[in-house]
């Protein structure tokens, strides 16, 4: 069954709702829990489900995507895998950018020429979930389904930022609606499951992670050339035309689309038992090995913090922080509620003492800071007694060195924040 698939994971158009973290690469090159990228998670999904035929599609085709894949998944000779970026290009056909998911499917579906399949798995590219796609592959074969679509139960007050749906008794879709608005609900509820319906999830939304019939989704990309998106567009015109399946699921499943998403997911990482299990033999999420020595901690107080390797920490006390790779702490300093995303070099003694001699922070942070509600990007150059205190009392703003969103401070990728910054 494995071998009749092929996937394809929608790396991220603008990336617009991450920025500043999509600012310098493209959103599957994203920095995640402290040692992977957001592209690691559907990929390893695939691998983990035996599905060994992966396109990457991408708008913005970063150096950083295109070194991480090719460090990343290396695959045997003698295997047909593969996993390979299909980045946005001009052609005589098609001089534009891709205009949405399923224009991005559009423009790259001849790529799929030569492979011999019989269905394709689309998936998002910023979500974070550990699912098993060979039983919605399974349930597609045996109910004979045209489109299957995963779902899962939401509360009223995420409804509205998903595709909604409703089912016959047989899990075949009905109505589906993409995003409703927040009057259009009460018409829109499902019966999930006594579980569910205890825990006040009566909406079924769509996961936008879609199983299609080869010739099938060739034609309707086809057939109707204006239809930019899979949401919007193909699967609302398929349902009542085509059998349209729901395969329901009640796992850990996070949208990590914009900076609060993405903030919340990776600080949850510090909880006694995260829902979403990075110490699990069986769903392994895959990354760049990187021969990094041990981290090293002196002299610091840890709650709840997840720390990856090569780290050299010194700091008094870090609290629910989730600390990425190469990351150096000076002494004295005190973070909370942080995501650290880690270095990509570390600088050699001289460069340190040459840095400091010209006024210039090193890269890491300093002596004596103290971060809260802060993602401090990668090669941050943060000086002593630098003060970041995110919360509700931040306006949202992008100023040079750091944006805030919802307020979360984010110091862009590289920032050099001079001795006793504040913000
Ligand atoms: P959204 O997540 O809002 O809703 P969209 O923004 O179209 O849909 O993105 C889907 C995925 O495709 C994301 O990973 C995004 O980064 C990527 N993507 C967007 N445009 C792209 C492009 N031009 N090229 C490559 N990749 C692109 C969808 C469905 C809803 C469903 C939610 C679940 O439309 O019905 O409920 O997903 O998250
Ligand atoms: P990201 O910003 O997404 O974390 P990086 O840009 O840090 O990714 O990429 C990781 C590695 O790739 C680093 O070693 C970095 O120096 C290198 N790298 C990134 N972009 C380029 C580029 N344009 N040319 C050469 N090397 C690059």
């Amino acid at each position: 069954m494995s071998n009749e698939v092929i996937s394809i994971i929608l790396g991220g158009g603008a990336g617009t709702r991450l920025y500043p973290l999509t600012r310098s690469r493209s959103k599957p090159a994203v920095p995640v829990a402290g040692k992977y990228r957001l592209v690691d998670i559907p990929i390893s999904n695939c691998l983990n489900a035996d599905l060994h035929r992966i396109f990457v599609l991408t708008q913005f085709n970063s150096a950083s995507l295109n070194q991480h894949i090719k460090n990343t998944y290396h695959f045997s000779h003698f295997s047909k895998a593969f996993v390979d970026i299909l980045a946005a290009e001009q052609t005589p056909d098609n001089p534009t950018w891709f205009q949405g998911t399923a224009d991005a499917v559009r423009q790259t579906i001849r790529h799929l020429e030569n492979y011999d399949y019989k269905y394709i798995l689309i998936l998002s590219g910023d979500q974070l979930y550990q699912m098993d796609f060979r039983e919605m592959i399974r349930n597609h074969i045996e109910k004979g389904a045209d489109i299957s679509i995963a779902t899962i139960p939401v509360h009223a007050r995420e409804a509205t930022e998903f595709g909604i749906l409703k089912t016959d008794e047989e899990n075949f879709i009905t109505s589906f609606i993409e995003k409703p608005k927040k009057e259009l609900l009460p018409d829109w509820t499902s019966d999930t499951g006594p579980d569910m319906e205890r825990a006040g999830r009566n909406y079924l939304a769509s996961m936008g992670i879609y199983i299609f019939n080869k010739g099938l989704l060739y034609d309707l990309l086809h057939n109707q050339p204006d239809a930019t998106d899979f949401g919007k567009e193909i699967i609302p015109n398929s349902i009542g035309e085509r059998k349209v399946l729901s395969y329901q699921y009640e796992g850990y499943w996070t949208d990590i689309g914009n900076i609060s998403s993405f903030f919340e997911a990776n600080l949850e990482l510090t909880d006694d038992i995260p829902q979403f299990n990075l110490f699990d033999d069986a769903k392994t999420i895959f990354s760049r090995a990187r021969m990094l020595p041990p981290a090293k901690i002196s002299g610091t107080t840890l709650e709840k913090t997840v720390i990856a390797d090569g780290c050299i920490i010194n700091a008094s006390r870090l609290e629910r922080c989730v600390v990425g790779i190469r990351t150096r702490i000076g002494k004295g300093t005190t973070i909370s509620n942080a995501y650290l995303m880690g270095n990509d070099k570390y600088q050699t003694l001289d460069e340190i003492n040459q840095a400091k001699a010209a006024g210039r922070p090193p890269i890491g942070i300093g002596d004596r800071c103290y971060i809260n509600n802060a993602i401090i990007d990668k090669n941050a150059c943060i000086g002593n007694d630098v003060r970041i205190n995110g919360g509700k009392h931040l306006e949202d703003g992008d100023f040079e060195k750091y944006t805030v969103k919802d307020g979360i401070v984010v110091v862009k990728k590289g920032a050099v924040l001079p001795d006793g910054f504040q913000c």
